[in-house]
């Protein structure tokens, strides 16, 4: 009798072979890289080399090759992005466990090294597996119950990205080619034996395209029950997703929200008419302006969605308030040579005080300092007195609750 799982005839299942993971591997290929592109996206939307605002990561070094300054066109563009690469993610997670699955004998094989190349191939397995699974964990938590790791998910995830990328691409490169002659050689005309094969196999109780039906029936769930996080219509099918938290309601102020006033310690007191005033600085120095003041600037409407890097997002809402290029020629600049700024929150509790915008995204004629939403004054949950709405930018980006507007180069 094998005992021990480093032989060979200790798994006994029969839906191992090099068929069953050459079709998952396929899959993950394509699936993988997706979410690798998706990611890399989500980074440069931060717009990260506002440094150190909008991201922590020390020395990103050369892995910033590739940042450009994130487009505000077309305005559902983060909304589609990030809605790909939580919803693949997600719907990745039965593949992903089946693939470990089919070739978990191999982790247990001895000797540890047969060769120097049989030694690196271990050793980038390693990496590959624990990188999945570390990329995978972290997702899934920052979606379900965010910032576990306060601060730290943007430079774990993104690292982690790399380094497991990197051996993802070295797996490829070494398996791509077999996995597609197994492919192409098909299950009519036998498996082909292999390390994977059990020696001694139990008998089946489900086939090889069975096993395939029921994985992808797992993802094909688990999809139904994400994806409508991006659809207003579809949303009470996101079971899995998170919808943005707290009860939306009904009304103009009935879309998702993040996290509420009361949770974010925003107090009454401080947004009414007589307490709160907007601090904007720049060139020509510091002015106050109450909720009054803004609301006898130039109003303008823009029609743009709320799209969280947790991957749920809004339909347009339609937004009413003061351009951020009118406050930037408040504060001293040219229309059209507006610079960066640096929004800050009311906000003393939880992780968020302060994002920054960079000038493509100020310059927007629809990126505004809204003061209503879909016909009402802003509700305290959406960020009443006023609040910042970008197209095409990150939630995160949209600042509740504003206090202080600094522009100038950052
Ligand atoms: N002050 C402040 N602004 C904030 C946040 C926050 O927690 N505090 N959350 C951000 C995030 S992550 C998102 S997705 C959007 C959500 O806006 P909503 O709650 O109006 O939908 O607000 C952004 N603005
Ligand atoms: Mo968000």
């Amino acid at each position: 009798m094998a005992r021990s799982p480093s032989s060979p005839s200790f798994w006994r299942s029969p839906l191992r072979g090099p068929w069953f993971t050459s079709v998952l591997g396929v899959v993950l290929l394509g699936g993988i890289t997706v979410l690798f592109m998706t990611g890399l996206v989500s980074y440069a939307a931060y717009n990260p080399g506002l440094s150190p605002v909008n991201d922590k990561t020390p020395d990103k070094g050369i892995l910033g090759f590739y940042l450009f300054p994130w487009p505000t066109d077309p305005p559902w563009l983060y909304r589609l992005t990030q809605g790909v690469h939580v919803t693949l993610g997600i719907t990745l997670i039965p593949v992903l466990l089946a693939k470990l699955w089919s070739v978990v004998p191999k982790l247990f094989a001895l000797p540890p090294a047969r060769s120097l190349t049989h030694a690196l191939e271990r050793i980038s397995l390693l990496l590959l597996v624990g990188g999945v699974l570390f990329e995978f964990i972290t997702g899934v938590l920052n979606v379900q119950l965010d910032y576990v790791f306060p601060g730290s998910f943007y430079p774990l995830h993104f690292y982690g990205a790399w380094v497991f990328f990197t051996a993802f691409v070295v797996h490829v490169v070494l398996r791509a080619p077999a996995a597609v002659r197994t492919l192409r050689t098909g299950l009519r005309e036998g498996q082909p034996a292999s390390e994977l094969t059990s020696p001694r196999p139990d008998p089946p109780t489900v086939s090889r395209r069975g096993a395939l039906w029921l994985v992808g029936g797992g993802s094909l769930l688990l999809f139904g029950t994400t994806a409508g996080q991006s659809f207003d219509g579809l949303r009470a099918t996101a079971l899995l997703a998170p919808h943005g938290g707290a009860d939306p309601g009904s009304g103009p102020g009935g879309f998702q929200i993040n996290k509420t006033a009361a949770y974010a310690g925003i107090e009454a007191t401080e947004t009414s008419e007589e307490a709160w005033r907007l601090t904007v600085t720049g060139r020509s120095g510091t002015v106050r302006l109450s909720r009054a003041d803004l609301l006898r600037l130039p109003l303008h409407s823009s029609a743009l969605p709320i799209a969280c890097v947790e991957g749920w997002s809004t339909s347009d809402q339609w937004w009413r308030g003061v351009r951020l290029r009118d406050l930037a020629v408040l504060a001293g600049y040219d229309a059209d040579a507006v610079p960066d700024v640096l929004v800050e929150s009311l906000q003393r509790r939880g992780a968020f005080r302060r994002a920054a915008l960079r000038a493509n995204q100020v310059a927007d004629p629809r990126s505004l300092l809204a003061l209503y939403v879909n016909g009402e004054p802003l509700t305290p949950d959406h960020g009443y007195p006023a609040r910042v709405i970008v197209p095409a930018a990150p939630g995160v980006l949209n600042t509740k609750w504003v206090s202080r507007m600094t522009f100038g180069d950052l």
